[in-house]
């Protein structure tokens, strides 16, 4: 089964949003299989966005995503990395469609509450920065047929 690692950033927690972000994953049948409140530090921030080094946008980055709480998961399901990319929307909000999380509650460039990862090798390593393996937990499969199929 996909995993992919989502983050709601400090805008997201410092609005109140991060209960109806998770909510929306939830009720699509997601499962939350890691879940936590940190305070990213500035090198966490650098090696997460690490791709971005040197880009002009990057310090302002940093600087938001160490700017409050965080909420970090990790979210289980078929083709869930694809799927979270389009629930979440376009990276600007103000150009996000209406139905997406940021396209529904964000408004502003830098500000825009969520990141997903984009690929199966970003969601590998954003998880690792986040979670140690111990972290992520499993669920019986008997309980997954009782909640998602009967
Ligand atoms: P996304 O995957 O939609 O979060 O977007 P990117 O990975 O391309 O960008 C990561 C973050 O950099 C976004 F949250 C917004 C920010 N960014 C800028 O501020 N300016 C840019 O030109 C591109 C991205």
């Amino acid at each position: 089964m996909e995993q992919t690692f989502v983050l709601l950033k400090p805008d997201a927690v410092q609005r109140g949003l991060a209960g109806e972000i998770l909510a929306r994953f939830e009720r699509r049948g997601y499962r939350v299989v890691a879940l936590k409140m940190l305070q990213a530090d500035r090198e966490l921030a650098e090696r997460h966005y690490e791709v971005h080094k040197g880009k002009f946008f990057f310090e302002g980055l940093v600087q938001h995503l160490t700017s409050g709480p965080v909420v970090a998961m990790i979210l289980e399901g078929e083709n869930v990395i694809q799927a979270v990319r389009t629930m979440v929307g376009s990276t600007i909000p103000n150009q996000a469609a209406a139905g997406t999380i940021r396209g529904d509650l964000a408004v502003a460039g830098l500000r825009n509450l969520v990141h997903a990862s984009d690929a199966p090798e970003s969601a590998e390593h954003e998880m690792s920065l986040y979670f140690e393996d111990v972290e992520v937990l499993e669920y019986q499969r008997d309980l997954d047929r009782w909640v998602f199929e009967s």
